[in-house]
């Protein structure tokens, strides 16, 4: 078989590229690992950017999300025993963003390339790359036991932290940053209503809480944990529990509880590999870099870097010219390391680090204090989170 781009991974970026480029007229082929159901059983995202909106618009399949997300136009910010509205909209001159879920952005996309034709084969085994230092790159994998290959001019990386595609990155060429955080969040997801209209982050000495949401009638919440809590040790009535003693008195009066459809832990982590090029594969989403969730920008840094990598291919398919292509990690880096210092930020703003000692205490409530009290720091805090330009 023969595309003129194969696309590792149907995440969303995956999937938002491939869509991009099929209503651009240029073919290709997305191979994922495990089976659409499995894909759509993760639950991760909320939080979306009009940058990353403004991308689903242009694949055409922003329809629902016009009619079911959630704009917010603010959030709160719980310390000290107080709430602070951030008022995103007036702090950056209009800007807001978009509460929908990333299953159902994907879903949404999914939806949208078999409408238009757009191949994907799921149960891909053993997906492996090669050559893609040269002309000629070509992708193996297995489906349903037999070998398969795919000759292409280009490979976009992007399945994900664990996938194939960094791991195929000469070692001698890829270098990589990391910061591991000393705690992970334990999130469910109920079928109840929010507690509150916007999303209210908590600084609290028990540690971080998220209220979020999906719907009117689905919330979406987190705690703080230390990284070697089991989940099974977490009953709902724990959780229930741990998470309104984290709010203000009015936020957990509020709370109506609710059996969990979901509960799971994550470790917080931010990571980044340069360069994100390699030839002719790219390295695309959470294949190239991880941000803490604090910030909400794993996705929409999902969504920017198609951006850049959609106009090079677009524009090397158009006009034959590499320049795009040429500045494609550079470009998607410069927008990445805004993001991971935001997200590294808020995480250090927000959480309890269990070595701080007084003094890093002391220093995290002034800046909490500065931060909510002061119109630039403000501005600072609402101009990232509602995603920095393109
Ligand atoms: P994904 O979504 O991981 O998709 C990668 C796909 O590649 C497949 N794959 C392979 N396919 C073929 N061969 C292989 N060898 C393969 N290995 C893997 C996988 O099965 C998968 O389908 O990466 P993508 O597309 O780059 O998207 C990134 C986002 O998923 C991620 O950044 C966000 O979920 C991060 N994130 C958040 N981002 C936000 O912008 N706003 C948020 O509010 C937000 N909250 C979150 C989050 C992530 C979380 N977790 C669990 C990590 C909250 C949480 C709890
Ligand atoms: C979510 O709704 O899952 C969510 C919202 C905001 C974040 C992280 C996750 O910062």
């Amino acid at each position: 078989m023969r595309t003129q781009v194969v696309i590792i991974g149907s995440g969303p970026s995956g999937l938002l590229l491939g869509q991009l480029l099929s209503n651009a007229g240029i073919d290709n082929v997305v191979l994922e690992r495990v089976t659409k159901e499995y894909v759509l059983s993760r639950i991760r995202a909320g939080v979306l950017e009009e940058g990353a909106c403004a991308m689903l618009e242009e694949a055409g399949a922003a329809e629902r999300m016009r009619l079911e997300g959630l704009p917010h136009d603010g959030f709160d910010l719980t310390f000290d025993g107080q709430r602070h509205r951030i008022d995103l909209h007036g702090l950056t001159g209009g800007k807001r963003v978009m509460v929908y879920g990333q299953t159902e952005v994907t879903r949404d996309l999914m939806d949208q390339r078999e409408k238009t034709g757009g191949k994907t084969v799921y149960e891909a085994a053993d997906v492996e790359l090669h050559d893609f230092d040269g002309d000629k790159p070509y992708v193996t994998y297995r489906k349903d036991g037999v070998e398969q290959r795919i000759d292409c001019d280009f490979i976009a990386g992007c399945d994900g932290f664990h996938g194939a595609s960094r791991k195929a990155a000469p070692a001698s060429l890829l270098k990589v940053y990391e910061k591991v955080y000393p705690f992970g969040w334990l999130g469910i997801i109920a079928d109840v209503p929010p507690v509150n209209h916007e999303l209210i982050y908590s600084n609290h000495p028990r540690g971080f809480a998220l209220c979020s949401m999906r719907s009117h009638t689905r919330s979406r919440y987190y705690v703080q944990v230390p990284l070697d809590e089991k989940v099974e040790d977490w009953s709902d009535d724990r959780f229930w529990d741990e998470i309104r003693r984290r709010l203000t008195p009015d936020a957990a009066e509020a709370m109506t509880t609710g059996p969990s459809i979901e509960k799971s832990i994550a470790p917080l982590r931010s990571f980044v590999a340069e360069p994100l090029r390699f030839g002719r594969m790219f390295l695309v989403g959470d294949a190239g870099h991880i941000v803490p969730p604090t910030g909400a920008k794993g996705l929409n840094l999902a969504a920017s870097d198609v951006r850049y990598l959609f106009d090079a291919l677009r524009e090397y398919y158009g006009e034959k010219s590499m320049a795009g292509i040429d500045g494609y990690s550079a470009r998607a880096l410069r927008r990445i390391w805004k993001a991971e210092r935001f997200s590294w930020w808020m995480t250090t703003l927000m959480h309890r680090f269990p070595d701080d000692g007084g003094f890093g205490q002391k220093i995290q409530e002034a800046e909490l204090d500065y931060t909510v009290n002061s119109r630039a720091a403000s501005v600072a805090l609402a101009e990232n989170y509602v995603g920095l330009p393109y």
